[in-house]
């Protein structure tokens, strides 16, 4: 993977298996323009096709993960632009990704940036971190998701008072609503997330597939709906070569070498 023809993130091999996508529109506390969005959907292509990626962690910078969706371009969006925007198929790729996607968040991760970050299946944050739908006071409200997952994440009240008010909450109360899974210190995010990413690169690939696919379900499904689809996610990987050598692997007391197959 190279980094040269994008103007708006860097991306690097971080370790076998696992991309790290760093968004870099600095000045703009990385908020998100169709060009960024654009690259982001087009380094997920890549990421997706590539056979070796079996992670990928995105993040910002120290100040932050990202502001939102770039509200100078926002504000030349009327109703029809909105709903021939381009973005929206950007957005509509990185929700689709396959492979796992861990958030790695430090400083503001507001509006598009918090939707953007809900988008990841881990997010890992940094104590300085600041979670945020303040949309309503540009007068309009999440579109990309903000409701709907942060609804999921954080339950009815918590994601009411942040929709509602707009006020962001600190990492420590994301972490007792369940919005991230653990804090770290601010200069270990990347590295703690990248750490994580490297472990769940090594095992196999179908069944860490298979089993977010089921999670990620079970989120839009009843329990009954939800429990068919494990079910038959958890028979076709009877079927794959990494099945047997994980159980292999197992009872001969030695690590299991996954093929992806
Ligand atoms: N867009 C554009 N520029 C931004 C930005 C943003 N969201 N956030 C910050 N910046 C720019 C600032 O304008 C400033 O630029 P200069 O003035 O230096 O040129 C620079 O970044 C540094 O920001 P500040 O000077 O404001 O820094 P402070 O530390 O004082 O304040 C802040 C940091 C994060 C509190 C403040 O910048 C802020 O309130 N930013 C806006 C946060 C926000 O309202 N975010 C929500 C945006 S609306 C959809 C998809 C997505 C969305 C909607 C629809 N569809 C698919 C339909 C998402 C919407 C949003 O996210």
């Amino acid at each position: 993977m190279t980094t040269d023809n994008f103007r708006t993130l860097a991306v690097e091999t971080a370790g076998a298996g696992v991309w790290l996508v760093r968004l870099n529109r600095p000045q703009a506390l990385n908020a998100l323009n169709t060009e960024l969005l654009g690259e982001l959907s087009a380094v997920l292509d890549n990421a997706e096709d590539a056979g070796d990626v079996r992670a990928v962690v995105i993040t910002g910078n120290a100040r932050a993960f990202a502001a939102g969706a770039d509200i100078n371009e926002m504000a030349a969006l009327d109703m029809v632009g909105i709903l021939n925007d381009p973005r929206q198929q950007h957005w509509q790729r990185i929700t689709r990704f396959s492979k796992p996607l861990i958030a790695a968040v430090n400083g503001f991760c507001l509006g598009g940036g918090c939707e953007l970050a809900m988008n990841a299946d881990i997010l890992i944050a940094g104590s300085d971190a600041k979670f945020g739908q303040p949309e309503i006071n540009l007068g309009i409200m999440p579109g990309a998701g903000g409701t709907q997952r942060l609804l999921r994440a954080v339950g009815k009240s918590m994601a009411m008072q942040m929709v509602l008010s707009g006020q962001p909450i600190t990492a420590q109360q994301a972490l007792q609503c369940g919005l991230v899974s653990e804090i770290t210190q601010p200069e270990f995010t990347v590295e703690r997330a990248l750490a994580l990413a490297a472990d769940i690169a090594a095992k196999a690939p179908l069944a860490v597939r298979l089993a977010k696919e089921a999670i990620l379900r079970g989120m839009d499904a009843d329990l009954s709906t939800g429990l068919r689809y494990e079910r038959q996610a958890f028979t076709v990987l009877a079927a794959t070569d990494d099945r047997n050598e994980g159980i292999a692997a197992f009872r001969e007391k030695r690590k299991p070498g996954f093929s992806g197959r």
